[in-house]
């Protein structure tokens, strides 16, 4: 079998006859390709009904139905397991996903690419299906997955439940995603090097009701909670804050200590008080956010190196600070954005530099390339 088209479904028993015959029409252009259709069902409406009369006359269709049990998500897993592909693809039911494009996607698969996302974000893209409130909802949701996981970063429409995959991706990765998106649970488990957009039109629903939910965005970020603290160069940003944020409460503490225990001048006991929090901070940091990959390098070369690291952050504060202050917002306001640029600074100058070792060998950088609409539906209708 080469390809495995994947369709999660819930009660959308007037698009399952439409999306399967522009499956057909869209795959008729690549002859000799074997490819079979899942539907991991979960409906509790007549979908099961009309999936079966598909299934009983169709032999490319196939139907897997969970009693009882809802996720989108879940859903494409056990899609996953079911399927005998070399190649993957996962699509919604409701035709949001145009089944024009499956050839262009799996050429690209067959070419050798890991991963092929359409997305609704490159140039030639969009996203018209959406309304304005979905579109901030959207916008908002993929920003924060990829402030808090790396692998995301670089992916356009790292939300998108349109993607095709090679078998091998996903074949050791343990996958278990709360909720819906499960391309982000793919990109931050799955193993792979190469990832390729296609620009596409997300489109309106035809038919059948969204079962897109708040509840459904409060899993989001339970699934990045739980993708964060199993990614370990992910977790170590928010322990880097954490430690940072504890450094606060260290110089506060010694501060009041040095003035009102031991009668210090002002200056001198601020000046001891941030010393005593950076060093602080360094062993935290050490034995806690970097604590993998320390090895190898003593604590007095690491130290000095942290320290300056530090106090060209204090220098980013003060900088930072003064220039919001030069374009009107008010001191205080100015003072989080410059802690905030120096929080990104340090974090990203002790990884590179004070904790170096592990780090490059992780990154094993990931390839993405890009391609914008018309070329992937010229390749699609003439079916190269
Ligand atoms: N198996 C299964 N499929 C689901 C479940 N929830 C949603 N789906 C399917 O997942 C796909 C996406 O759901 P939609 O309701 O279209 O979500 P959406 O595209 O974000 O929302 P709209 O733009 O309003 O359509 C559709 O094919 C649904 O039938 C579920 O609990 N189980
Ligand atoms: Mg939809």
């Amino acid at each position: 079998m080469d390809l495995s088209i994947i369709i999660p479904s819930y009660n959308e028993k007037d698009n399952i006859r439409p999306i399967v015959r522009r499956i057909h029409e869209a795959m008729a252009s690549l002859r000799d390709v074997l490819y079979e259709i899942w539907f991991v069902d979960d409906s509790s409406d007549e979908t099961l009904e009309v999936l079966a009369e598909l299934a009983a006359t169709d032999e490319r269709v196939h139907v897997h139905h969970r009693n009882g049990e809802r996720g989108l998500a879940s859903a494409v897993v056990q899609g996953f397991k079911l399927a005998q592909g070399r190649y993957f693809i996962v699509m919604d039911a409701d035709l949001q996903h145009p089944p024009e494009l499956l050839p262009a996607m799996y050429e690209r698969l067959k070419q050798g690419t890991d991963i092929v996302i359409p997305s609704r974000f490159v140039e030639g893209g969009s996203d018209g299906g959406l309304g304005p409130f979905r579109k901030l909802v959207s916008w908002t949701a993929r920003v924060i997955g990829q402030i808090a996981l790396h692998r995301l970063r670089r992916i356009s429409d790292c939300t998108s439940g349109f993607f095709g995959l090679q078998r091998d991706v996903v074949a050791g990765a343990e996958l278990d995603p709360i909720g819906w998106k499960i391309l982000i649970e793919v990109l931050v488990k799955g193993h792979y090097r190469t990832v390729h957009e296609i620009a596409y039109s997300f489109l309106a629903r035809d038919a059948g009701e969204s079962k897109m939910s708040m509840h459904e965005q409060w899993n989001y970020f339970r699934h990045l909670v739980r993708l964060v603290s199993q990614s370990p160069s992910d977790r170590r940003f928010f322990l880097f804050c954490i430690i940072g944020a504890s450094g606060v409460i260290v110089n506060e503490v010694v501060l009041s200590i040095l003035l009102y225990g031991f009668h210090m001048k002002d200056t001198m006991a601020s000046i001891l008080a941030s010393l005593v929090a950076m060093l602080s901070n360094y062993i935290w940091n050490d034995q806690i956010t970097w604590r993998s990959q320390g090895a190898g390098r003593k604590w007095n070369v690491k130290l000095p190196i942290f320290v300056a690291i530090s106090l060209v952050g204090i220098l980013i504060t003060t900088l930072v600070m003064h220039t919001c202050e030069r374009i009107g917002l008010i001191v205080p306001i100015g003072q989080a954005v410059g802690i905030l640029v120096s929080t990104v600074w340090s974090y990203v100058m002790n990884n590179r530099v004070t904790w170096r070792e592990i780090e490059h060998r992780e990154r094993g950088d990931i390839v993405v390339t890009r391609e914008s609409a018309s070329t992937a539906f010229t390749r699609a209708k003439s079916g190269v």
